[in-house]
């Protein structure tokens, strides 16, 4: 007997290429809503309709709809932003969402709390602005991310250039779109085969790419689906290592979820690169689990059939074996703060930014002081996986002027941060996200200051920590690359994880169960004790919990140098 098809799958099948009834729900005055099933494709068009958790019990009380609103997400191939762009983003953030921009784990803007009324406006501003929603969520591949850092600057050009590639080749191709948001032509009758690569029910689950130069893994190349490891020699690119089933979603208590790191199977050369990228999606679309969407990942789908069965149906469907891998060496995960002179002689300012939200708070007004800077900058922005901004390809003589404006709006603060207030990413969770359950942005103000005075008791205020933050086991922060992660389990109570490396390349180790701030804190400072009295130079945190069996050995790791 086959297993039935989620009902998500029949949702895509009947939606007429992500059509549904999404454009007739908008139009509805009765609810800020829009119907379930529109919901879920509504994802595709990169929205969720979410309402405000902290009003929820209130409206419920009273017999009101809950404060319904939608987040928006931007497809930024590579989080390259035209000051231009900035601009119109930083204007919707004020005139339709909450006043806020929030930069993402995969480098990107995300908008929260625009009403239903306002959300076709936004989308198409979006579009003028030769920007997209489409694909920025749903069973598709996302946004391509790649490292940002313009340093290098001839290799980064060519990891955007591919980034863009595999982003565009890669994205649906369903006109619903054009006809929903930007009042293209409505189709009349029923649509032909629109989608060559995905077809009527597009991907089983959602599919993530993201291309590392080494020795930067700012982009978490081993959490993507498929990791693309660029090998540069001279300063040319040879092509990638090409590395499959990375993911971090996990449900608490179920042992069939976990969260993996992708495994290398091969190099490909720039030429064959996106035929490679083709296969591997067309395999997981073919082979995917579509009855059980817990199960439905790439990384699931490679499990179960084994990864050679799944590197063999690759190569069958190429018609090319893949080349052996080549050797890279990486050496860590985080962004560098500061100035740094590009190869070119262009120089790019990395601000921090905690977990990503841009606002005006206090002394700290940073969607003011970046909407000053899109105004003068000159060169462009980069958005990175760590939440921060990059103020890019500089000239010499505007530097001042560039640290003059961060200095006036107080977004200088990476100058003087603790080693683990610069590596600290949080995941957005409460209020907006339907899933959390436990806070992670908005605990994250309060956490840090009691670690850094923990950390500083023990002499360790400088040394750099990896901290990640997630409201739930899905993993949106990556916190299973974590040297130190807490996992939401309930209201104030986490997770306690331990024991990544530095550079992406080894998952951390459960440590403590369903824990509340005390036993965190209680927990870890004997072992920081440990370490400001037993680490090698230079040893990280987690890669001295390792050497001391404070965590387990037996985790899964990506060999610290590949094969040579
Ligand atoms: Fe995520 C779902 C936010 C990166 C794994 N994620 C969600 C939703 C949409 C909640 C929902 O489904 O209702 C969250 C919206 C919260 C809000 O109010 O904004 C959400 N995810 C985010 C962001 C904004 C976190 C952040 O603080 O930056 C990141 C947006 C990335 C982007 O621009 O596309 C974000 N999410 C990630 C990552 C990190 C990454 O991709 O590098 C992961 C782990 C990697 C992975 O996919 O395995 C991640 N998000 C998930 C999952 C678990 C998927 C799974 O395989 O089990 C969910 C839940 C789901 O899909 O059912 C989820
Ligand atoms: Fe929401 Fe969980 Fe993702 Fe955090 S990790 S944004 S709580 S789904």
């Amino acid at each position: 007997m086959t297993t039935p098809l989620s009902d998500f799958e029949r949702i895509k099948a009947g939606s007429r290429y992500l059509r549904g009834t999404i454009a007739e729900g908008l139009r509805d005055p009765v609810t800020n809503a829009i119907s379930d099933d529109d919901n879920k494709l509504l994802k595709f068009h990169g929205s969720y309709l979410q309402d405000d958790r902290d009003l929820r019990e209130e409206r419920r009380k009273q017999k009101l709809e809950p404060a319904y609103a939608f987040m928006l997400r931007a497809r930024l191939p590579s989080g390259v932003v035209t000051p231009a762009q900035w601009l119109v983003y930083d204007r919707l953030a004020r005139e339709y969402a909450n006043g806020t921009l929030r930069i993402t784990t995969r480098q990107t803007f995300q908008w929260h709390g625009i009403i239903k009324h306002d959300l076709k406006p936004t989308i198409a501003a979006i579009h003028d602005a030769l920007a997209t929603t489409i694909a920025a969520c749903g069973d598709v591949v996302r946004n391509v991310v790649s490292t940002p850092n313009p340093i290098e600057s001839s290799a980064h050009a060519l990891a955007y250039a591919w980034a863009t590639r595999l982003s565009d080749g890669l994205a649906p191709r369903t006109r619903a779109y054009h006809e929903i948001w930007l009042d293209g032509e409505p189709l009349v009758g029923e649509p032909k085969d629109e989608e060559p690569l995905y077809g009527a029910t597009y991907l089983p689950r959602k599919f993530k790419i993201g291309l590392a130069i080494p020795p930067l893994n700012d982009v978490d190349v081993f959490a993507q689906d498929l990791g693309l490891i660029a090998i540069i020699q001279d300063g040319q690119l040879q092509g990638f290592n090409v590395a499959v089933g990375g993911g971090m979603g996990a449900s608490h208590g179920d042992p069939s979820t976990y969260p993996r790191l992708a495994s290398v199977i091969g190099f490909v050369t720039p030429g064959q690169l996106f035929a490679v990228a083709e296969a591997v999606v067309a395999v997981q679309r073919d082979w995917g689990n579509r009855a059980e969407r817990k199960h439905a990942r790439l990384k699931y789908t490679i499990d179960h059939r084994g990864l050679d069965v799944f590197k063999a149906e690759v190569e069958a469907r190429l018609g090319f074996a893949l080349l052996p891998e080549r050797a890279y060496r990486f050496e860590h995960n985080g962004d560098r703060y500061g100035w740094v002179e590009g190869a070119d002689g262009r120089w790019h300012l990395t601000l921090q930014i905690e977990s990503g939200r841009l606002a005006d708070v206090g002394e700290r007004r940073w969607l003011s002081g970046l909407r000053e800077l899109a105004q003068v900058h000159e060169g462009d922005f980069r958005l990175t996986c760590n939440q921060n901004v990059i103020v890019a390809n500089v000239s010499a003589d505007q530097r001042a002027r560039i640290d003059a404006i961060v200095a006036a709006h107080g977004l200088d603060g990476y100058r003087t941060h603790s080693g683990i207030r610069r590596h600290a990413v949080a995941c957005v969770a409460l209020p907006t996200c339907g899933l959390a359950m436990a806070e992670a942005e908005r605990y994250l103000p309060q956490l840090l200051p009691r670690l850094e005075s923990l950390l500083a008791s023990h002499g360790l205020h400088d040394e750099p920590i990896l901290l990640r933050l997630s409201g739930c086991p899905n993993g949106c922060s990556r916190p299973y690359l974590g040297e130190i992660a807490l996992v939401g389990r309930g209201p104030g109570r986490y997770d306690l994880r331990l024991g990544a490396d530095f550079r992406g390349q080894r998952l951390n180790r459960l440590y403590a169960e369903n824990v509340d701030e005390a036993a965190i804190l209680d927990a870890l400072s004997p072992l920081f004790a440990r370490y400001a009295a037993e680490r090698a130079t230079g040893e990280h945190f987690g890669d001295f919990l390792l050497r001391s069996h404070v965590i387990d050995t037996s985790s899964r790791q990506i060999p610290l140098e590949g094969v040579a």
